[in-house]
């Protein structure tokens, strides 16, 4: 059983992501703990990306900066980490050097029997259950803690091109030229992602994310083929689990960025939210998932360099928008992608303020 933590003071997340109507929307953003914060760029000068990740105490600390710099303001912490701890879990060696590299890519299908057959998390991630609990004790229940991980798809990605890409032109190649061997992968890494999921819900997290940042790159047929699949194990596989120990579900978040073409299928993949990215206006979003799913977004996260007037004007239009699409089912007001790091973080504090104002139900 997780361990009882302090109860929730503030559940405005909680209850947007069950699809409840709130006094207004919660608001955090993605990548909110990082480097346009002086205070993370201050930890990140003594220490390497993975070695923070690594060690508790580093990784509670730049999880609770916003929250103390944004008090009254931020309505969730989420878990400092980053998706490429799976393939490392996996067995992989990947550094930042800034961006991820992976020295040994999987070139060929052979290159799979490099992999650990068995992926025990709690041995390989412990030190990311451990950064949660401290979280959520450090906390006190003053808002939810959000638990994450990569899609599958965006995993296999980087496993393959041994990195960020322009042209997903070696990952590509898989799917067509080994579409089977491809999917057993897939499948492979989806099942670290339900046993990771499932830990950090152990540990204290309450609400999870599942981040398929590169869901865009696929046609709607090969997303279909190749991301949905393993998506829907996840959501499955995860909410089996809980079941099955007798732990209390939580709600989970897909964020398929670029895959609007494909938002009523992900609207019955399991998930209970779904991020949208800026690509979509919020009442054609609604119009397509009906009253399946909360939805999260979705403002462009370059409005944050238009100065004030910008960012007012631009969430106001957000705001109505998610209001006139129906706010019978949930809204989480967040940017369409991560945060960058050339963000003034005044101007970020103003667009929560702005969130607050102009999503009120009053409004
Ligand atoms: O040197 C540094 O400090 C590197 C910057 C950085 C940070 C702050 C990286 C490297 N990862 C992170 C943290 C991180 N990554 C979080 C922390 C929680 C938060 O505040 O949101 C999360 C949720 C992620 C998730 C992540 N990592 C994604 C999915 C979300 C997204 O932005 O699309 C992806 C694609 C990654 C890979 C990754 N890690 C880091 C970078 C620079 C990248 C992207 C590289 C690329 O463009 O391919």
């Amino acid at each position: 059983m997780p361990e009882a933590f302090a109860p929730l003071k503030n559940d405005l997340l909680i209850r947007a992501a069950k699809g409840e109507e709130t006094a207004r929307a919660p608001v955090w953003v993605m990548r909110q703990a990082g480097r346009y914060l002086p205070e993370f760029r201050a930890v990140r000068a003594n220490h390497e990306f993975f070695e923070i990740c690594r060690t508790p105490e580093l990784a509670s600390e730049i999880t609770l900066q916003p929250i103390r710099r944004y008090k009254g303001l931020l309505d969730a912490a989420i878990i400092f980490s980053d998706i490429l701890v799976v393939p490392q879990a996996m067995g992989m060696d990947v550094q930042m050097t800034p961006g991820p590299y992976f020295p040994e890519p999987l070139n060929v299908p052979a290159d799979v029997e490099k992999l650990k057959k068995v992926v025990d998390v709690n041995v390989e991630l412990g030190y990311m259950f451990e950064a949660i609990t401290k979280v959520r004790k450090e906390l006190n229940g003053e808002v939810p803690l959000i638990g994450f991980c990569g899609a599958p798809w965006t995993l296999f990605s980087y496993m393959i091109e041994g990195g960020g890409t322009k042209t997903f032109q070696k990952c590509k190649t898989w799917l067509f030229k080994y579409p089977e061997e491809s999917k057993a992968l897939l499948t492979r890494i989806a099942d670290v992602c339900v046993d990771l999921l499932v830990g950090q819900i152990k540990a204290g997290a309450q609400l999870v994310q599942v981040f398929d940042s590169w869901a865009g790159e696929l046609s709607p047929h090969d997303f279909a083929i190749f991301s949905l699949p393993s998506l829907k194990r996840i959501s499955a596989g995860v909410r089996s689990r809980l079941a099955s120990e007798n732990i209390p579900a939580v709600p989970m978040t897909l964020f398929a960025k670029g895959a609007n073409q494909s938002l009523a299928a992900q609207a019955v993949a399991g998930y209970d939210v779904l991020g949208l990215d800026w690509c979509i206006d919020a009442v054609e979003a609604r119009r397509i998932v009906g009253d399946k799913v909360a939805l999260q977004g979705n403002l462009d996260p370059n409005v944050l360099y238009g100065g004030r007037e910008a960012i007012e004007r631009e969430v106001k239009r957000m705001a109505e928008s998610f209001k006139m699409g129906g706010s019978a089912k949930g809204w989480i007001a967040n940017l369409g992608h991560g945060i960058t790091p050339g963000v003034d973080p005044e101007d970020l504090r103003f667009f929560f303020e702005c969130v607050h104002k102009y999503s009120a139900k009053a409004v």
